[in-house]
């Protein structure tokens, strides 16, 4: 079970990275601000209660997002890992992720952050704000508080994960694909994927081996229906013996 958290600022790409992400590594994708946002969209309790932070630029109490995302996670059924994408965003949100991986036998994987410079962020936002309709990305102001937010309460979450070097800083500026290559760069070291890899290589050489013994036994066969076909191979009379030279002087 691969259970990789995407950690950065606010703008940094976390979920622009995630989407890429999952389709390479065949993960379960979650995203508590698409979450919230799902349910501020269909004007939900729970979308009610985000709408109050999120177009502040706060956090939504732990209480909330700490249900949300386990709910998300078990009703997800048989998967080969996650993609956190904005969770955990406190200390005691990373506390209750832990306890409630250990309950499942799991653990985080590891924990990638996209560092990327505030101005960047800022840009990033703004733009975003002209087409996104997000109330959080159109004032300066807000932007700023989410980046506060980020530095005092969320920032926390790398070193805490980093005392058991579980953490890694990837530079978040740069082409998509740059980054990418970035991150994929991370997650190919760690051990479960490395196992997965090999795995799913033996299966693949597996598949081939009986595909080649499929179509090798499909070729004798018909070699021997068309011998069939043909009928029994006809004698070919003997050459008759030349009389030899010295008995017909004989006679
Ligand atoms: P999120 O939805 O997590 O969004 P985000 O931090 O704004 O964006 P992200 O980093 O995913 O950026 P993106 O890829 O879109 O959070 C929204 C709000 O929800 C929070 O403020 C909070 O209120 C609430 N919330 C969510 N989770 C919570 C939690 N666990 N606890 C409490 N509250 C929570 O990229 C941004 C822009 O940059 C895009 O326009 C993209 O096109 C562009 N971009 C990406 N990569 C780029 C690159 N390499 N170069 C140039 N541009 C790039």
């Amino acid at each position: 079970m691969i259970n990789l958290i995407i950690f950065g600022p606010p703008g940094s790409g976390k979920g622009t990275q995630a989407a890429k992400l999952v389709k390479k590594y065949k993960l379960q994708h979650i995203s508590t601000g698409d979450l919230f946002r799902y349910n501020l969209s269909n004007n939900t309790k729970l979308g009610k209660e985000a709408k109050k932070y999120m177009d502040k630029g706060e956090l939504v109490p732990d209480k909330v997002t700490i249900k949300m995302l386990k709910d998300k996670v078990e009703s997800s059924g048989k998967v080969a890992g996650f993609i956190l994408d904005g969770f955990p965003r406190t200390i005691a949100q990373s506390k209750a992720l832990d306890k409630f991986l250990k309950s499942r036998k799991q653990s985080v994987s590891k924990l990638v952050m996209l560092d990327v410079p505030d101005e960047e962020l800022k840009e990033r936002l703004l733009e975003r704000g002209k087409t996104s309709g997000r109330a959080d990305d159109v004032n300066p102001k807000i932007i700023q508080n989410r980046i506060d937010v980020y530095k005092n309460t969320t920032y926390p979450v790398f070193n805490y994960y980093f005392k058991d070097r579980n953490a890694v800083k990837v530079w978040g500026v740069g082409s998509l694909e740059t980054v990418f290559k970035r991150l994929c760069f991370e997650i190919n070291d760690l051990e479960v994927v490395k196992k997965t890899k090999k795995l799913a290589a033996a299966k693949r050489a597996r598949a081939k081996k009986a595909t080649e013994k499929k179509s090798k036994a499909k070729k004798t066969s018909t070699k021997k229906a068309s011998k069939k076909k043909a009928g029994p191979k006809l004698k070919t009379a003997k050459p008759r013996k030349k009389t030899s030279s010295k008995r017909a002087k004989k006679k």
